[in-house]
């Protein structure tokens, strides 16, 4: 555990602690000395402010672990596409075999790289297509299912078909997107990432989708255009940042799409800087959303058993004395 996060967890520690002390002074001494009620008071404010301070920790997109563990992203998209060829591109080795045969990858193919300094654990897939082969069957939903997990999807279409597509229905280059997922990927799919926006406009809640970075669309093959229709896709690729033209074979547009790439996995990490330190590991996140939990007991039970209360507190130390090291709550005696 970094040093910022270790003094942190110390600091909410040492305010809890005082908290505890302070109401256990008072259940000592009110009676006898007609303590004012304003103690209490004064420790619920504390208590709140921490605890909506912890909340804020914890709704962290789980960036600390993304981190440490690695950020989860999957090329998805039709057979021959080029997935695997942008794999072993970006791997800078063949990892994947690629072929002109549709239908080469039939199963996921995991790697980890490092991009930009951050680490990158990325899956082939099988190219989804209806199929009655029950093996390439399998593998499409494999990638359906490997999909949904993603942190960000690298959805590739050759961007020749894109302009036909374009073509026969009239498509305006906002509606591309939401076009090209439900058309490419099928409806089920669609439906999936659709339901993880809360928007009823469909093409809208999918651009957003893009935009807030979880799909990355690339049209590739761009080698193979017409200067027209290179005009065309570029101008495609103006239109909207999640949108990236390459040629995975002949190296065009690579290193815009792996800035790209690279800032959406680094924002997924780390957000942006001069942030609070985040959380690198799940049992820490345990221990501190059990914490959490002791002080929500603690602010529904201050007004009908203030022992029971500070029992909480006591145990929310413990929880956070369980990261740092610390679990000497007797300490609490020396405040
Ligand atoms: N001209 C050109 N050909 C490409 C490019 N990218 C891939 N290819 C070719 O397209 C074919 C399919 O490439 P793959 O990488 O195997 O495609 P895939 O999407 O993995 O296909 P499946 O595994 O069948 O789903 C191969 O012949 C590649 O050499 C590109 O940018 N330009
Ligand atoms: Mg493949």
């Amino acid at each position: 555990m970094g040093g910022a996060l270790h003094n942190l967890y110390s600091s909410w520690a040492d305010k809890i602690k005082k908290c505890l002390a302070t109401l256990e002074a008072y259940i000592d001494f009110s009676e006898d000395q007609h303590l004012d009620n304003t103690i209490l008071d004064t420790v619920k404010c504390s208590v709140d402010k921490l605890k909506q301070e912890i909340a804020t920790h914890l709704s962290d997109k789980r960036k600390g672990e993304k981190l440490r563990s690695g950020v989860f992203v999957v090329l998805v998209g039709r057979p021959n596409v080029g997935k695997s060829s942008l794999l072993n591109n970006l791997c800078k080795r063949e990892i994947a075999i690629v072929s002109s045969t549709a239908g080469t990858t039939r199963d996921i193919i995991e790697t980890s790289l490092n991009l930009g300094g951050y680490l990158v654990n990325i899956s082939d897939t099988a190219g989804i297509r209806e199929t009655f082969d029950s093996v390439e069957q399998e593998g499409v939903k494999r990638t359906k299912e490997r999909s949904r997990k993603a942190d960000i999807l690298l959805f590739l279409v050759e961007s020749k078909q894109v302009l036909k597509l374009m073509d026969s229905y009239c498509l305006k280059e906002t509606d591309i997107l939401a076009h090209l997922l439900h058309v490419e990927l099928g409806e089920d799919f669609f439906n999936d990432i659709k339901n993880l926006q809360n928007s009823s406009d469909e093409n809208q809640c999918l651009t957003n989708y893009c935009v807030g970075m979880n799909v990355i669309l690339l049209l590739n093959k761009i080698d193979l255009l017409s200067p027209e229709e290179f005009q065309r896709i570029s101008h495609l690729e103006n239109s909207n940042p999640a949108i990236c033209a390459i040629s995975c074979t002949e190296g065009m547009g690579m290193g815009r799409f792996v800035d790209h790439f690279t800032r959406n996995v680094q924002e997924i990490c780390c957000g942006h800087r001069g942030e609070e330190p985040t959380i690198t590991q799940e049992r820490h996140r345990q221990y501190v959303q059990k914490c959490y939990e002791h002080l929500m007991e603690f602010e529904s039970l201050l007004e009908c058993d203030i022992a029971i209360a500070a029992y909480n507190l006591r145990n929310a130390t413990n929880e956070l004395g369980k990261i740092t090291g610390k679990i000497r709550v007797d300490d609490i005696l020396d405040i």
